[in-house]
């Protein structure tokens, strides 16, 4: 009866739009659920950082250096508030590593693409930020008060990678033949894992009911890619390149963009390990996360002096 009671007053809390605190009541599910999306969120920030992390050694000037390792250093950065977030469910920092490594965790499926060419890393900020803002922007208002602050913060540095990336993409495809050749190559091999970065239709997605339920989730899958097509065809138009699906049309009556089928059963593979890139991300995290144990160790040793010291005064 008890618990019956605390979940009704849960559910109330949540439709008036009031926040979840960590210290608060909550069901086990919505705990489970919000420890999930965070740190998939959080895995893919810091995998992330992998496929444009190779380029920051080959930009091809000082400036686009400096600005592709800014964003870089920011995805690192959201990493941290996404595991903060997610920390703050009782859960460990180590708990949720040892998920990513063993796979039982997930990461966006995008990452597991390759970066080929400079022109990659105008068609990540523009296609994969510009994907991730439309998505962050709606989880701002998202249930769970540590994940929506964290949203904000994000959002704000999210919109100048999308920039980053339109102006590396505009230069080239507003560059010589070759240039906008590679640009359009860039747009077509990134479109279509760009739309998958949403998840699947809402009517194959098991988490949207309880997701919207609970407000965790405040637009479906199928709503936030709708929103990305709809404002990036416009971009596309403006630096003269094209989108690679013939069947992309206006559609005066819905006041949207109708476009063709997405390969689902691409995004099934990506996300069961079997993309283009799956062993490489992994194999490098973990590899980077063991050369780092004596950071950790440093860190953790020096706390424990200073709570020593504090003791001791
Ligand atoms: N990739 O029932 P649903 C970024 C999984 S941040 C991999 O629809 P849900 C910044 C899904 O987890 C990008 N797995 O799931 C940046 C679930 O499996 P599970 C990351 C996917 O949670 C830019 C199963 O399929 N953003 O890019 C994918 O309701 C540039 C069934 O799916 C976020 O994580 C996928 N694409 O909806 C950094 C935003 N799609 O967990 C560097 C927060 C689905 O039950 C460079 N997350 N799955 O084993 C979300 O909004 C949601 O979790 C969705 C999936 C929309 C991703």
């Amino acid at each position: 009866m008890e618990d019956v009671n605390k979940l009704e007053a849960f559910q109330a809390k949540i439709d008036r739009e009031e926040k979840i605190e960590p210290k608060d009541w909550m069901p086990a599910d919505y705990r489970k659920h919000l420890i999930r999306q965070i740190s998939q969120h959080a895995h893919s920030e810091v995998v992330g950082m992998q496929p444009e992390g190779q380029w920051i050694s080959r930009a091809p000037s000082l400036r686009a250096k400096v600005v592709l390792l800014a964003k870089v250093q920011d995805e690192a950065g959201h990493g941290l508030y996404l595991y903060s977030a997610a920390e703050s469910l009782s859960i460990s920092r180590d708990e949720l590593l040892e998920q990513l490594h063993t796979e039982k965790a997930k990461y966006s499926s995008i990452f597991n693409y390759p970066t080929l060419t400079w022109a990659d890393m105008g068609a990540v900020g523009w296609l994969v930020d510009g994907a991730a803002i439309v998505n962050q922007v709606s989880l701002q208002r998202t249930s769970y008060g540590p994940y929506s602050r964290g949203m904000v913060r994000i959002c704000k540095e999210e919109s100048f990678h999308q920039r980053q990336g339109y102006e590396v993409i505009s230069d080239m495809a507003l560059g010589s033949p070759e240039q906008k050749q590679m640009a359009q190559d860039a747009l077509n091999r990134m479109w279509w894992p760009s739309l998958m970065m949403f998840g699947p239709h809402d009517a194959d997605s098991p988490n949207t009911g309880n997701a919207t339920k609970w407000k965790i989730k405040r637009e479906t899958n199928d709503e936030l890619r709708q929103k990305f097509i709809d404002k990036t065809v416009q971009q596309a138009e403006v630096i003269g390149l094209t989108i690679p699906d013939p069947d992309l049309k206006w559609n005066e009556e819905r006041g949207h963009y109708d476009f063709g089928k997405i390969d689902w059963s691409e995004l099934k593979e990506v996300i069961h390990g079997c993309g283009p890139c799956n062993k490489q991300r992994l194999n490098h995290h973990r590899k980077a996360h063991e050369e780092g144990a004596w950071v950790r160790e440093a860190a953790n040793a020096y706390a424990q002096k200073q709570r020593d010291k504090k003791k001791v005064a």
